[in-house]
C-alpha cells in the first residue's frame, strides 16, 4: 500500500461516522444501488417463477438447451445523455442512461425476451453510441451484438434503435456501450438473468459492480493514450468504486480546479445473522483487475461469467475487467456488528493511484452509521491472471470436443508506430474500425472482400466445427481476452510455449472472458481456448481493458460464414447504418484513433483543449 492510499483509508475508518457528505442524487443520479434501499432480488426470479417448467436438471445446462420461455419478457428504455456526477466526490463529466451511475439493472427469466430502446441523446459534444450486452449468445439475433463496426454502425446523435434478444443463459452480466470507450464514462450497468441454482441461498443481494474511476473525461484519456511521447505511463486511475461510490479525500487530489467533496459516502449492505447471501459480482470498470475480500468471512465461488461451477470456497476473488462471479457468503458475524467490504485495484497489476474501495456491511442489529473495525483479509497478490484453472470445474459437463478442427495462433504485441503512437498488434495488425461499413452485413451479403485490409483484422474460420485460439502475450501487462457469441473452455495457461497438456481434459474451466498474464518476446504468456463454431455469426475477440481496445488489442472473427449468408437481418440494422451514414456526411470525421473509436474533430479540439491545461 502506497502511504497515500494508506492514508486515504485510514481516513475513512477514522471518521466517527458513515454519513454521506453529498446526497445520492448527486454522487449517483437516480441510481438507487449501494445505498439502504436497494432492492434485493427476488430469489425465485422475476414474477415468482420458481419452477423451470419441465426441465430436468440436466437440462438446465444454458449451453446445451435452447430455453424459449415463450412468455414474452421486459422491455426498458434507454436515454443516454451527458451529465455530472460526483461518484467518489469529484465532480465530473459524465455519459448516463436514464440519469443513473451505474446504469438501470436489466433483469429478466432465463428464455425471456430483453427488449431495449436506445436512444442517442449525447450532445455538447454528440458522439454515436452503441450497446453490447455482455455474455448473450445471440444465437437467433446476431445482429443485436451491439458493436459498431461489426454487427451495425453507431446509433447516431438523436436517433434510437431497438434490441430485442433472448436471455439465452442466466446468472449474472452486464451492458456497456461498445463505442470507444465510452462505457467508462457511465455508460454500463447490471444484467441479472435469474435461473436454476445449483446453490442454495436465503437472500440475493443483488449486482455489486466493481470499477476504477478517472477524473478525467475518457476523451481526453484515450487523447492521452493515443498520443506519441513522451507519455509512456498508462493513465492511472484515480478511484476505486463499489455499486458507483467511494469517498475520495480530496487533499489528495492532483487538478486542484477540479470541485471536490471529501466523504462523499460509501456504499452499504445489510446482512442478517445466520442467513446465506448470493452476492453477484461484476468488474466494469476500464482497466484494473480487483480483488475482492469481506473482513473476517469467507466466500463460496459458484459462477463465473454465465457458468455455472463446482462450488468452491476462497477468501478472495479476483476479477480481470469484464469478469463476473457469483459467491455465498454466510452471514456468521453477531446481530451487531459491522464489516468492511474491500475490493483492491491490485497493486501487483494495475496502474491506480487510490486503488481501495470500501463498503460497510452492517448486521440487523447495528448502527447503519457507524464505522466498521475490522480487519483486512490478507491474499496472494501475486498472479496477474484468474484462479488457477484446476480449481475451477463447471457443474454442467461441457468438455471441448477432442481436438479443434482448427487452431489459430493470435501473438499480442505492442510497439510505436512510425509515427511514434504506441499501438497494441495481434499477429503484426492493429485494429481500426469502420464504422460506416459493418462487416455483419457485409458477410451476409457475401461480401469478405475488406477494402481497408489488413486494418478490419477479419479472421474467417468458414465451416471448421471448432476452433482453438492459442492467445501468446508478449506484453507485460495481463490482458482480459473477450469473445463475444461464445463461452470459450480453457484448455491451458502459461508461459513459453503451450506443451499440449490440458488443465481438467473431462470438464475444462469455461467462461466468457479470461485474464492472460503479462510476458515478455522471450517467454510469452499464454492462454489456449477452444469452442464449437455453432453460432453463425461475426464476434470480437478483443482485450477488455478500455485503452487496450483503443489501442488496437481486438480482431474479429466470422465463423459458418455460409449458414450466415443465409440468414435475414432485420432493416434496424441498415436502419442504423443509414441515419449513421447521413451523420457523418454532414459532419467531418478524423481518426485519431485505432480502435473501436473515431473521433470527431471538435471531439479532439476539447480533448487537446483539457490535455492542455496540464
Ligand atoms: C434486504 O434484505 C435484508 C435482510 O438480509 C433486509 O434487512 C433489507 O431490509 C432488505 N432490503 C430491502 C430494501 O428490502
Ligand atoms: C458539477 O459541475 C458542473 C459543471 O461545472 C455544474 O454545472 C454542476 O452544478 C456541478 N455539480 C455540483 C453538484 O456542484
Ligand atoms: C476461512 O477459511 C479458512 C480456510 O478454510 C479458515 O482457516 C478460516 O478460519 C475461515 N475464516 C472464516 C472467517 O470463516
Ligand atoms: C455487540 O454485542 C455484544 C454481545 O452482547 C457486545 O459485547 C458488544 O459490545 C456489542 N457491540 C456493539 C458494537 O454494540
Ligand atoms: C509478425 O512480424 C514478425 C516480424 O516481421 C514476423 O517474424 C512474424 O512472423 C509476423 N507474425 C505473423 C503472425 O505474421
Ligand atoms: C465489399 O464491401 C466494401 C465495403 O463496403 C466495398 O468497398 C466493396 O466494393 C464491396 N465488394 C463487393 C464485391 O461488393
Ligand atoms: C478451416 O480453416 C482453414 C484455414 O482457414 C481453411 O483453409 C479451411 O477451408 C476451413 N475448413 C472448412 C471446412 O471450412
Ligand atoms: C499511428 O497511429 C495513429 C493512431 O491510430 C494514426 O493516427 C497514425 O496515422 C499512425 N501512423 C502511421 C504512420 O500509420
Ligand atoms: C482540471 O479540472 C477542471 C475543472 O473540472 C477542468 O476544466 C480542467 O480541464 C482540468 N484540467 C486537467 C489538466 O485535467
Ligand atoms: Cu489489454
Amino acid at each position: 500500500m502506497t502511504a497515500s492510499a494508506a492514508a486515504a483509508v485510514a481516513s475513512l475508518t477514522a471518521l466517527s461516522s458513515l454519513v454521506p457528505a453529498l446526497p445520492q442524487t448527486v454522487t449517483n443520479g437516480a441510481s438507487l444501488l449501494g445505498t439502504l434501499s436497494a432492492p434485493n432480488l427476488s430469489v425465485t426470479g422475476v414474477d415468482g417463477i420458481v419452477s423451470w417448467g419441465a426441465n430436468t436438471v440436466s437440462n438446465y445446462n444454458p449451453y446445451a438447451t435452447d430455453f424459449n420461455s415463450g412468455r414474452g419478457g421486459p422491455t426498458y428504455n434507454f436515454n443516454i445523455a451527458r451529465g455530472y456526477k460526483s461518484p467518489d466526490g469529484v465532480n465530473r463529466s459524465v455519459i448516463l442512461v436514464n440519469g443513473q451511475f451505474p446504469g438501470p439493472t436489466i433483469e429478466a427469466n432465463w428464455g425471456d425476451t430483453i427488449t431495449v430502446n436506445v436512444c442517442n441523446q449525447i450532445t455538447g459534444p454528440e458522439e454515436g453510441t452503441s450497446i453490447h450486452w455482455h455474455g448473450i449468445l445471440q444465437k437467433a439475433t446476431p445482429w443485436y451484438d451491439g458493436v459498431p463496426a461489426v454487427a451495425q454502425c453507431p446509433i447516431a446523435p438523436g436517433s434510437c434503435m431497438t434490441y430485442s434478444f433472448l436471455a439465452d443463459v442466466y446468472g449474472t452480466s452486464w451492458w456497456h456501450s461498445h463505442y470507444s470507450a465510452q462505457y467508462s464514462a457511465g455508460v454500463a450497468g447490471p444484467m441479472i438473468i435469474h435461473g436454476p441454482s445449483q446453490v442454495e441461498y436465503d437472500i440475493d443481494i443483488g449486482p455489486i459492480m466493481l470499477s476504477d474511476w478517472f477524473h478525467l473525461p475518457y476523451e481526453s484519456i484515450v487523447d492521452e493514450v493515443m498520443a506519441s511521447p513522451p507519455n509512456p505511463l498508462p493513465p492511472f486511475s484515480d478511484s476505486n468504486l463499489i455499486n458507483g461510490k467511494m469517498s475520495f479525500d480530496c487533499s489528495q487530489l492532483t487538478n486542484k480546479t477540479q470541485q471536490c467533496t471529501s466523504n462523499a459516502g460509501l456504499s452499504k449492505f445489510k446482512f442478517e445473522s445466520g442467513k446465506t447471501y448470493r452476492l453477484r459480482l461484476i468488474n466494469s470498470g476500464a482497466e484494473g483487475i480487483q480483488r475482492f475480500t469481506i473482513d473476517d468471512h469467507n466466500m463460496t465461488i459458484f459462477a463465473n461469467d454465465f457458468v455455472p461451477v463446482v462450488p468452491y470456497n476462497t477468501n478472495v476473488v479476483t476479477l480481470g475487467v469484464g469478469q463476473r462471479t457469483d459467491v455465498l457468503v454466510k452471514a456468521t458475524g453477531a446481530p451487531n456488528s459491522t464489516f468492511w467490504m474491500r475490493s483492491d485495484l491490485s497493486p501487483t497489476c494495475d496502474a491506480a493511484s487510490h486503488p481501495y474501495a470500501l463498503a460497510a456491511i452492517y448486521y440487523e442489529d447495528a448502527d447503519t452509521s457507524s464505522v466498521p473495525h475490522t480487519t483486512a483479509t490478507p491474499y496472494d497478490d501475486s498472479k496477474c491472471g484468474n484462479d488457477n484453472l484446476a480449481l475451477t470445474t463447471p457443474y454442467y459437463n461441457y468438455a471441448a470436443t477432442g481436438n479443434a478442427a482448427l487452431t489459430q495462433d493470435l501473438t499480442i504485441t505492442a510497439a510505436p508506430n512510425a509515427s511514434d503512437v504506441f499501438l497494441f498488434y495481434v499477429n503484426n495488425v492493429t485494429f481500426r474500425a469502420n464504422y460506416n461499413h459493418p462487416i455483419l452485413p457485409l458477410a451476409n451479403a457475401g461480401n469478405f472482400s475488406y477494402p481497408d485490409d489488413p486494418e478490419w483484422a477479419v479472421y474467417n474460420f468458414n465451416a471448421n466445427a471448432s476452433v482453438r485460439l492459442i492467445v501468446y502475450n508478449t506484453f507485460l501487462a495481463s490482458h482480459p481476452m473477450h469473445l463475444h457469441g461464445h463461452n470459450f473452455n480453457v484448455l491451458a495457461e502459461g508461459f513459453g510455449t503451450w506443451n499440449g497438456v490440458i488443465t481438467h481434459a473431462a470438464n475444462t474451466q469455461r467462461r466468457d472472458t479470461q485474464l492472460v498474464q503479462g510476458g515478455t518476446p522471450t517467454n510469452p504468456a499464454y492462454i489456449v481456448l477452444q469452442y464449437n463454431t455453432d453460432n453463425p455469426g461475426t464476434w470480437p475477440f478483443h482485450c477488455h481493458i478500455a485503452w487496450h481496445v483503443s489501442g488496437g488489442l481486438y480482431i474479429n472473427t466470422i465463423e459458418q460464414d455460409a449458414l450466415l449468408e443465409k440468414r435475414v437481418i432485420p432493416a434496424v440494422t441498415a436502419n442504423t447504418c443509414a441515419s449513421w451514414d447521413a451523420y457523418t456526411a454532414k459532419n467531418v470525421v478524423d481518426e485519431i484513433d485505432s480502435g473501436e473509436k473515431r473521433m470527431f474533430k471538435r471531439d479532439m479540439a476539447i480533448a487537446r483543449a483539457v490535455a492542455g491545461g496540464r
